[in-house]
């Protein structure tokens, strides 16, 4: 089943799904550049020489695939405006779309120059000032306000996971590189309750606070411990990746804030990271949280808000709350 059609049979709002569509679509040039990869080095990897507003250097390839999809959603009459982890401020668009689109256009780009996988993250906002030009303000909305979630992965296929919410559940689609078709692989994806594996980046440890350090001696202490069984760890440093194993085999994800980026509130993104992947956990039966709230339930103060991540198999990250909540 192509995606327009998984889409059609899932809802009758034609305007998402030719918001979706457009999102798509832009990520099929988006893996067509990156499989010329060093083949095309010098025009696509390394740096750009300017920082963005997160103060990170941008890659030649964040700005090549946020251009892409900026200049796809602009012909997107649905989309009112539109925010990026490479945007200073939102760009307003169709003043009478319905829809505003944010998104992380390359995650884990710090991955590209050694080949592993990297992604692109959405989230489908309702649009509520038609008439109006978009501004800032009107992306401030809790998770739970999401139309449509979801991540591109570039990895030894494109593939593509997608939620439009509701309880409607999370479908997998392949990238058919002939066609350019997005074709659904299988539909209503469950995570398990229970787990052995966790990511986390344990370099940091020294850095955290020690519910999160108590939370990881648990799990390094294994059967030997209160948790009773073994754990195994993964890192790839590109959260679609890591959320792509959780919705494929379980497991949970976790980047705490620390002594070092307290203060601007953790490391990842609230609206274009974190918000997208807590409704497609929460579609497949996992949770996600800031280690107290829910990640779907907190009120944004800005587009660029930072947030601790914890996500995936409930049994984990209720761990994670209690531990933090003691
Ligand atoms: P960006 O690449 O979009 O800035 O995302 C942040 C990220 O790369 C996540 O995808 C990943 O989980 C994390 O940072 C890796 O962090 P670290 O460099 O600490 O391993």
């Amino acid at each position: 089943m192509r995606l327009i059609d998984y889409l059609n049979s899932k809802t009758t709002d034609s305007n998402l799904v030719s918001t979706i569509h457009s999102i798509a679509q832009a990520s099929v040039h988006i893996t067509f550049l990156l499989r010329r990869g060093a083949l095309a080095e010098a025009e696509i990897h390394g740096e750009v020489g300017n920082q963005n507003v997160q103060g990170e250097e941008q890659k030649k390839l964040d700005v090549i695939a946020n251009d892409m999809l900026i200049e796809t959603l602009t012909k997107e009459s649905h989309c009112a405006g539109i925010a990026s982890e490479e945007l200073d401020d939102a760009i307003a668009t169709h003043p009478n779309g319905e829809h505003l689109v944010l998104f992380d256009p390359l995650d884990g780009s710090s991955n590209i120059e050694i080949n592993m996988s990297v992604g692109t993250i959405f989230s489908i906002l309702p649009y509520h000032r038609q008439g109006e030009m978009a501004t800032n303000e009107d992306f401030l909305q809790i998770g739970h306000e999401q139309l449509a979630s979801g991540y591109i992965m570039y990895g030894t296929s494109t593939i593509l996971m997608l939620t439009i919410g509701r309880g409607q559940g999370v479908g997998m689609f392949v990238l058919n590189p002939t066609t350019g078709d997005y074709l659904l692989h299988h539909d209503d994806i469950r995570i398990t309750r229970g787990t052995q594996e966790y990511a986390i980046n344990g370099s940091n440890y020294r850095h955290w606070f020690a519910p999160m350090q108590k939370y990881v001696d648990e799990l390094i202490a294994g059967e030997t411990g209160v948790r009773g069984k073994n754990y195994n760890t993964r890192w790839v440093a590109a959260m679609v990746s890591e959320v792509n194993r959780i919705l494929t085999r379980g497991g949970v994800f976790l980047y705490p804030a620390d002594k070092r980026n307290v203060s601007k509130g953790g490391k990842l993104r609230l609206m274009y990271e974190a918000n997208p992947m807590a409704l497609l956990i929460e579609e497949a039966g996992g949770k996600a949280t800031d280690t107290v709230n829910d990640v779907l339930d907190i009120e944004p103060t800005h587009i660029h808000q930072r947030i601790p991540v914890v996500l995936g198999c409930p049994e984990e990250v209720e761990r994670v709350r209690e531990l933090h909540l003691a």
